[in-house]
């Protein structure tokens, strides 16, 4: 096979997840700008991330979020999903916007707050079992605002014991994903900050248990793909969270932002053997002022053009002057691949899976958008996810 029909073949077999909860409003804590036609069902979601598999090719699974996605059958909603042409995807659980929560979670001083977050997340795994899902995606808001609030040490432990017993919980094939986050809504200490305490926690935990790498989650300027080759040396990358930032947490369509860095993780993860279906390329984003599904679009041809260039680098090159000490022709091997324009190849590798080769334009002929807009009178509750 040539070099290039193996790049092709190896974006034919691409996966990227879509979140749920951007298909529906959300916002900043100023202001969430309603859109019409928004989904008003989990079911609805299903239908629009349908949408964007449906044209894309390479986003089949679709992910969950427990209590924004809660149904009384879980079974019929895989099915609903599966009728489609999707599949559900990770299980995201949600212990930070009950009241309770104030002070934390599963590392709250109270035991009985403590209770009822592991309560929720091994009602994530009872779901999980009814989805057929294989991931459990952890993401705790628990930590601190002042210096003296809680025992550092203590929280840990806290985090430490309640990890362990949804780890006890876990089924044949699946998998728990920390993700970690430098700040916010914590703004003095947050219990799972950064990759160290992730990683730390799921080696603790067991071969099920992996860290996931939100794009969004570290302070400025850190190199986001060193962190990915280590994880991947460790066997510890469970998957991303891809979106972009200019500041904080933005969530923004990836690749806005900082396309050179998503290059850079990609080439990191094609070059530790982590394009494989072992990794969870999930996309978490809200899209505040842009309309929701091609601003998904988007994001999903991002992150292909990212992997296509990062699947270019001409590695035998690479190697002998990283080898020789060649700098220049080491970075330049690098810089050659990032500058290489892959729409033409991403256009015939669509093409070839029967889909029009620009996705953007396909879904404004579709007439989807104007389709649920009609049919969805009175979209979904403002709010994050509701
Ligand atoms: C929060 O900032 C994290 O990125 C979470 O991964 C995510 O937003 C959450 O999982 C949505 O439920
Ligand atoms: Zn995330
Ligand atoms: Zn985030």
């Amino acid at each position: 096979m040539t070099e290039l029909a193996a790049v092709k073949a190896a974006l034919k077999t691409q996966a990227v997840e879509t979140p749920s909860w951007a298909y529906g409003n959300s916002g900043t804590r100023f202001k969430v700008f309603a859109q019409q036609g928004v989904p008003r069902t989990p079911q609805e979601k299903l239908a629009d991330a349908a949408q964007v598999h449906a044209l894309t090719g390479v986003a089949p699974t679709v992910a969950l979020h427990i209590p924004w996605d809660r149904v009384d059958d879980y079974a019929a909603l895989a099915k609903y999903a599966q009728d489609h042409g999707v599949k559900l995807g990770a299980i995201n659980s949600n212990t930070f916007q009950d009241d309770d929560y104030k002070l934390g979670s599963i590392c709250h001083p109270d035991p009985g707050v403590r209770r009822k977050a592991l309560d929720h997340l091994l009602e994530c795994v009872d779901i999980m079992d009814a989805t057929g899902s294989r991931d459990l995606k952890l993401w705790f808001a628990d930590g601190t605002n002042y210096p003296g609030q809680d025992d550092l040490r203590a929280r840990q432990d806290r985090l430490t014991q309640a990890l362990a017993q949804v780890y006890q919980r876990l089924g044949d094939g699946q998998r728990m994903l920390l993700e970690y986050k430098f700040f916010e809504p914590a703004f003095y200490a947050t219990d799972v900050p950064d990759w160290g305490t992730a990683y730390a926690h799921c080696l603790k935990l067991g071969e099920k248990a992996q860290v996931v790498v939100d794009t969004g989650h570290h302070a400025p300027g850190t190199n986001i793909e060193f962190i990915v080759a280590t994880l991947l040396r460790e066997n510890k990358l469970g998957g991303f969270d891809f979106n972009s930032r200019f500041y904080a947490d933005d969530d923004l369509m990836v690749g806005a932002a900082d396309p050179f860095q998503l290059f850079r993780i990609m080439y990191e993860v094609v070059r530790g053997g982590g394009y494989t279906s072992d990794i969870a390329f999930m996309l978490d984003q809200c899209h505040n002022i842009e309309a929701k599904i091609p601003a998904i679009i988007r994001s999903v041809m991002n992150v292909q053009e990212a992997t296509a260039k990062a699947l270019l680098v001409d590695t035998e090159a690479l190697g002998t002057a990283q080898r020789t000490g060649d700098v220049l022709e080491a970075n330049a091997v690098l810089m050659d691949a990032y500058n290489t324009d892959v729409r033409p190849l991403l256009a015939e590798v669509r093409e070839e899976m029967g889909l029009d080769p620009d996705p953007i334009a396909a879904y404004r002929r579709s007439g989807w958008a104007q389709k649920i807009i009609e049919e969805r009178v009175g979209g979904q509750q403002a709010g994050w996810g509701a």
